[in-house]
């Protein structure tokens, strides 16, 4: 609020910066660091989440971050705050999420003395953000507030921290607001596009992998109409499934952990490879295997918005520096001749892939559930997890069908689903949201269950409860069959739980009983959990625990 004289508190100045550069969620945990913000937010149109646990209230912000294009932000206090918000930040970094983590600081003139909490921000958080910065001046809000909005959004996205020392918050100024900040579309030059139509046209087997961040509804039916035209197969890569519509008829597959394994074959006998977007990071390289690093034995295309991405791990036979959504247009213009690819074939084997369940052990059926899902749901359904095998089953099995349908970590970030699905809903009370999580996975950021409640956010967890950390119990039975070692688990009972923090809690012990306990979720209108009896041999839809640890023995019998 401005006093007569034009003054207004830094915080206040701050809280005004945010609503300027479009922000209308904030999530965060109190702390006494920044009371002067809190008092900000109170006469201030912007929707407060006050979440549980500062990692949770910064996968939030990163999950707004990752399906708006625009930073998602989060307030967390000094020390204890900034360091449990540390997972939030690595996931926006390694998912390329634009994101602001404003952090409380102790005030200015305590500073190197190890006050209370305090923190050296810079070097705690500069590996892993783009920017890690603190406020000293009042009069210099709005241009690092600004800058932190163009730093995090643009090129390759990115965390930004900024501390804010609490003596600074209450300081009074006068001082201008920023302009909104710009989202820079950098576009590919006339004379890339004619160099990429050149490649095309001469090309028999090209395929397309999309990944990373930029991108938008408009870029993903661009790449489909181009696709269409020249019958160009296109694949997603791990965690971008919401990037291309799996009944598109050239989508491939996805591109991630346990890929559909004709989906490889073509990949690895393609005569042209355009990445879209995304870094080629260790998880679509199968672990750094399918391409020659630096330089791919194909003729290789790398589109990206990040300058510096470009040749840093891949050297491509054709670098464009642009992003997805400026390159999709861009090909809206490009006319070529000749080019005819597998398109027909490479979605028949993605169709054939997914098309119905693997037989699996136990009375619930996690591909059954996901293949029902995926029939059940609307195609503007949400759909969040974290990190476990459980996840597997989804990307075989769902599918995604818009942008911004998927929000799950490519970090592979376990607690990742619940905040996501709370963050989600808060953006879209009115679509469905449904949270994926393992037993382990949940419990990571179960305590955000009580957000959802606290803020009647009615998404649908389902927990794939199989009694063990089971992606670790896999990795150990390969490597130390029969020693198992701290990955089993003794889970409280889940529905019971949902009922304790005011919420709709069910178990389904039967594939066929899921429909019933899912459509009953839905309407009890209250956040809700579902828990599946996954069976513990059921680790991934094609293998068993006995059969990999069978498997194990005998190669090391040999
Ligand atoms: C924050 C974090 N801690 C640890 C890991 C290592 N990790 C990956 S998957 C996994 C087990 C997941 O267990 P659960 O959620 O029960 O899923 P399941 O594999 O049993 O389906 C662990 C511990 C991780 N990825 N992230
Ligand atoms: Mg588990």
């Amino acid at each position: 609020m401005r006093a007569k004289d034009n003054m207004r508190s830094a915080a206040e100045v701050l809280v005004d910066q945010l609503h300027i550069h479009g922000v209308r969620h904030v999530f965060c945990v109190p702390g006494e660091s920044y009371l002067a913000v809190l008092d900000a937010f109170h006469d201030r149109d912007l929707a407060v989440t006050v979440c549980r646990q500062e990692g949770a209230a910064a996968m939030m912000a990163e999950a707004v971050g990752k399906t708006t294009g625009r930073p998602g932000i989060c307030f967390v206090t000094r020390g204890p705050g900034a360091t449990n918000a540390s997972p939030g930040i690595h996931i926006a970094r390694q998912d390329s999420s634009p994101m602001i983590m404003f952090v409380g600081q102790v005030a200015r003139k305590m500073r190197e003395r190890e006050a209370f909490q305090e923190v050296d921000y810079r070097a705690y958080f500069g590996s892993m953000t783009k920017w890690a910065t603190e406020i000293d001046d009042p009069a210099r809000v709005p241009e690092i507030v600004s800058r932190a909005f163009h730093t995090a959004a643009n090129g390759r996205p990115g965390p930004v921290v900024v501390g804010i020392p609490e003596d600074m918050l209450v300081e009074r100024v006068a001082v201008p607001d920023a302009p909104p900040f710009a989202l820079i579309e950098t576009s590919p030059g006339d004379t890339e596009m004619a160099k990429f139509a050149q490649m095309l046209s001469g090309a028999r087997a090209p395929i397309m992998l999309l990944g990373g961040s930029r991108w938008s509804q408009a870029a993903s039916d661009g790449i489909g109409r181009f696709a269409q035209k020249y019958a160009l197969p296109v694949c997603t890569t791990f965690r971008r499934g919401h990037l291309f519509d799996a009944l598109h008829p050239c989508y491939a597959g996805d591109l991630g952990i346990g890929p559909n394994p004709k989906l490889l074959e073509r990949i690895k006998a393609a005569d042209l490879v355009i990445m879209v977007g995304g870094r080629l990071g260790e998880l679509p390289s199968q672990s750094y295997t399918l391409f020659d690093i630096p330089r791919p034995q194909m003729p290789f295309v790398h589109v990206h918005p990040g300058a510096e991405e470009l040749g840093r791990v891949y050297s491509p036979h054709l670098a464009i520096h642009a992003t997805p959504t400026a390159f999709a247009a861009a090909l809206d213009n490009l006319d070529l001749k000749e080019a005819r690819g597998e398109a027909e074939a490479a979605h028949a084997d993605y169709l054939a892939w997914t098309e119905m369940p693997t037989e699996q052990p136990g009375g619930v059926n996690f591909g059954a559930v996901m293949v029902w899902l995926r029939e059940y749901l609307p195609p503007n359904a949400i759909l969040c997890n974290g990190a476990g095998n459980y996840a597997a089953w989804i990307h075989r099995f769902f599918r995604f069908r818009r942008f911004g349908s998927h929000v799950a970590p490519a970090s592979g970030s376990m607690g990742y689903g619940v905040p996501a699905a709370l963050a989600m809903k808060r953006l879209h009370p009115d679509r469905p949201v449904v949270c994926l999580a393992g037993d382990g996975d949940f419990l990571m950021n179960g305590q955000e269950f009580a957000t959802a409640v606290q803020y009647g956010a009615p998404f649908v967890t389902i927990i794939a409860d199989n009694g063990m950390y089971g992606t670790i119990r896999m990795h150990q039975e390969r490597e130390y069959p029969g020693r198992v070692s701290a990955t089993e688990l003794r889970n409280p009972d889940f529905p019971a739980y949902a009922r304790a923090f005011g919420g709709f809690g069910v178990s389904v012990e039967r594939t066929e009983d899921f429909p019933e306990a899912f459509k009953q979720a839905q309407a009890s209108g209250k956040p809700a959990i579902i828990r599946l009896a996954i069976d513990g041999e059921a680790i991934t839809p094609t293998t068993t625990i006995a059969k990999i640890r069978a498997r194990s023995l005998a190669e090391k019998k040999r």
